[in-house]
């Protein structure tokens, strides 16, 4: 069954969308303001030969588009309202050109698969560049080009690369429409797949051109699948400009700009000159049986648990005793200040590009229900149902493997890509909080740092202030996943989790967070978690998933003043009872789990320091005096 152009396409949105109101009171209108101009400005404008309907009141971004158009020569051009209808009749378009199949419309009414090009299946970090004026602006975190280079090598891919193809154009609103945080950006692509995957991961289409069209101010990301080479492949980002440029992939950190590109790389820097955050964290509301709603935001690198915690479903006896789980974000968290002195989160995304292989009824139940209608899949399996499929889902076996290939069991190969991915808009989670619809955000009780660590990191450690904490982000580390091309499992620093996201320079990256920390007077607490713990036989310690609860516990109780911690050199650990373990199967080895080796600790930390030095002078002394204090408690 094919959605028909006209009727009740795929619904997406269950999203309260505001009209635009006059102003917004927030930094985006100030900064405007402080532009000195008297507003955006307006002229009468004749539609572009190529376009299909009247576009924008909006001159700047008129005049981006047709010198866009006029660089990369569109046989047709596509302002994208949002609407249903507009869907329809893309999808049907892509099941027309094999961008998309449909899957069994019966079992998962309005789902489809893209099976990208093989080699175009994860983020490329080192095609990934920071181009700011200054190379020690972009930091040794970054690769980096200087704006002028970029610009010649991304005009000369770009030149023509869209003959014969549709420009669409994207609006869209980063965080609540109606939010003084959220950011506005246009996206321009060639891919109708990228434009179905942005109307379910943004608030996309006639609200955020309005709100644009009000501000006058937007990030302007330009994004062409090319050939899909990976020796023409750059996904370049000019903070300065508020532009972003991709070309050669189609794959979802890559592609879809909004995302990474824009609400990670492009939003830190600006929040950086603006006194906020933006992090690669989830947000997640805790309601205990009292019927108090916690949150606590969380970062883990790629694969490294964020959707998982996020849409957790307490165990038994957590969910007789009335623990809720309440989702606002599961990738990208926007942090600003408050005037009460408390630091408040937003989610800039209204979807979820989630990380398929490893997701079922026992590990992640919450995802599972929201994936049965209305979802777009990238490099699954599928059954001989025509059913999505990937591994440890359920025990049958597929039919056909993520390329198209028949499935042969025998080989040992995975059927579905390691990275195989799901978008789904926010709404359809069964846990999900008209929270992430609140233009103020959710004010943020603890901070989380999470790695994928085999050994030393504990189950949980609770930092002794905001320096140290900050200390503890700055030093994480975690196994590499399928998440980003290259080799997997191998540790490698990456701070905040924003190792391939950070915008600029970790140096000032990290001052900026002891920034932010110092001018808050209710500052959350902040921990370190790591459900990754493996045993002699290379298995999880911990059994992870909705058990997670029990940890996110112990960290409220503290933040409530409610449980004690035992003080070490390297941070505040719970007694091995202070977690409770009732109800699991098995009872987990607690010991090994919250165990402080401090000859390993002191090896990690000597790592540490070579790692906190390779971004000198811009590395905060605080940072290192952390570190030596560490050192000279460990003896
Ligand atoms: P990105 O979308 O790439 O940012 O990933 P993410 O941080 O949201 O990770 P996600 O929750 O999708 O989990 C990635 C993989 O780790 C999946 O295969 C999960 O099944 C697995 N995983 C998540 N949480 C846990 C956990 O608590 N324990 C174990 N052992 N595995 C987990
Ligand atoms: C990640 O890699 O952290 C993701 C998927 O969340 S992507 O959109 O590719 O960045
Ligand atoms: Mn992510």
């Amino acid at each position: 069954m094919r959605p028909t152009t006209g009727t009740a396409g795929p619904t997406t949105s269950g999203l309260r969308w505001k009209r635009c109101p006059e102003s917004w009171p927030g930094s985006a209108r100030h900064e405007f303001e402080q532009g000195g101009r008297a507003g955006p400005r307006q002229r009468q404008r004749n539609p572009h030969p190529l376009e299909d309907r009247m576009t924008t009141s909006l001159t700047a971004l008129a005049e981006w588009v047709d010198s866009v158009a006029a660089l990369t020569r569109p046989e047709r051009i596509h302002w994208c309202t949002g609407s249903a209808e507009e869907n329809a009749g893309m999808i049907n378009g892509m099941l027309d050109t094999g961008d998309l199949i449909e899957l069994n419309q019966a079992t998962h009414p309005e789902c489809y698969l893209h099976r990208s090009d093989p080699h175009d299946v994860a983020r490329v970090e080192h095609l990934t560049f920071v181009c700011t004026t200054r190379e020690e602006d972009a930091g040794p975190n970054n690769h980096w080009m200087s704006p002028d280079d970029a610009h010649r090598k991304m005009d000369a891919l770009f030149r023509g690369c869209m003959e014969g193809r549709t420009l669409y154009v994207i609006p869209y609103c980063m965080g609540p429409i109606d939010s003084p945080f959220a950011r506005l950006g246009v996206e321009i692509t060639d891919s109708a797949y990228v434009v179905a995957n942005m109307r379910k991961m943004t608030r996309m289409g006639a609200d955020a051109l309005a709100r644009i069209e009000q501000e006058g101010s937007f990030v302007r990301g330009l994004h062409s699948t090319g050939e899909l080479d990976p020796d023409r492949r750059f996904i370049m980002h000019f903070p300065e400009e508020l532009q972003i440029q991709s070309y050669g992939s189609g794959y979802g950190g890559n592609a879809l700009l909004g995302k990474k590109c824009h609400a990670l790389r492009i939003a830190s820097h600006q929040a950086r000159n603006e006194g906020w955050l933006a992090e690669h964290m989830l947000i997640v509301g805790i309601e205990n049986p009292q019927g108090e709603t916690r949150y606590v935001a969380a970062a883990f690198p790629s694969a490294c648990g964020k959707t998982n915690l996020a849409m957790l479903i307490p165990p038994e006896p957590y969910r007789s005793a009335g623990w809720k789980v309440h989702t606002v974000g599961d990738d990208i968290c926007w942090l600003h200040p408050g005037e009460d002195g408390r630091l408040y989160a937003i989610n800039p995304e209204a979807g979820y590009f989630g990380v398929a292989p490893g997701t079922s009824t026992r590990t992640n139940p919450n995802a599972l229900a929201m994936l049965d209608h209305d979802a777009i899949f990238t490099n699954v399996a599928v059954t001989d149902t025509n059913e999505p499929w990937w591994e440890d889902l359920d025990d049958r076996i597929p039919a056909l493997d993520w390329k198209g290939n028949k499935f042969d069991p025998t080989t040992g190969a995975r059927a579905a890509h390691p990275n195989s991915r799901f978008t789904v808009s926010m709404t359809q989670c069964p846990s999900y909080t008209d929270e992430a619809e609140n233009p103020k955000g959710v004010p943020i009780d603890a901070i989380i740092f999470g790695g994928r660590r085999a050994t030393l990191a504990p189950l949980v450690m609770e930092a002794r202030d905001w320096t140290h904490g900050t200390f503890l982000g700055a030093a994480m580390a975690s196994e590499t996943t399928a998440a980003a091309t290259g080799k997997v499992g191998v540790v490698r620093r990456d701070p905040m989790a924003m190792k391939p996201f950070c915008g600029y320079n970790f140096g000032d990256y990290w001052a900026h967070w002891l920034n932010v920390g110092e001018k808050l007077e209710h500052p959350p607490k902040i921990f370190q978690v790591n459900w990754f713990r493996r045993d002699q036989d290379g298995k999880f310690i911990w059994p992870g998933f909705g058990e997670n609860l029990r940890v996110l516990e112990w960290i409220l109780k503290r933040c409530a003043g409610d449980a004690e911690a035992v003080d070490t050199p390297v941070g505040r650990l719970p007694q091995p009872d202070a977690i409770s373990t009732d109800g699991l199967n098995a009872t987990p080895d607690m010991d090994t789990l919250l165990e402080v080796d401090l000859p390993g600790w002191k090896h990690e930390l000597e790592d540490v320091e070579k790692h906190l030095a390779k971004y000198s002078p811009r590395t905060p002394k605080a940072l290192v005096d952390e570190l030596h204090r560490m050192r000279h408690e460990i003896g």
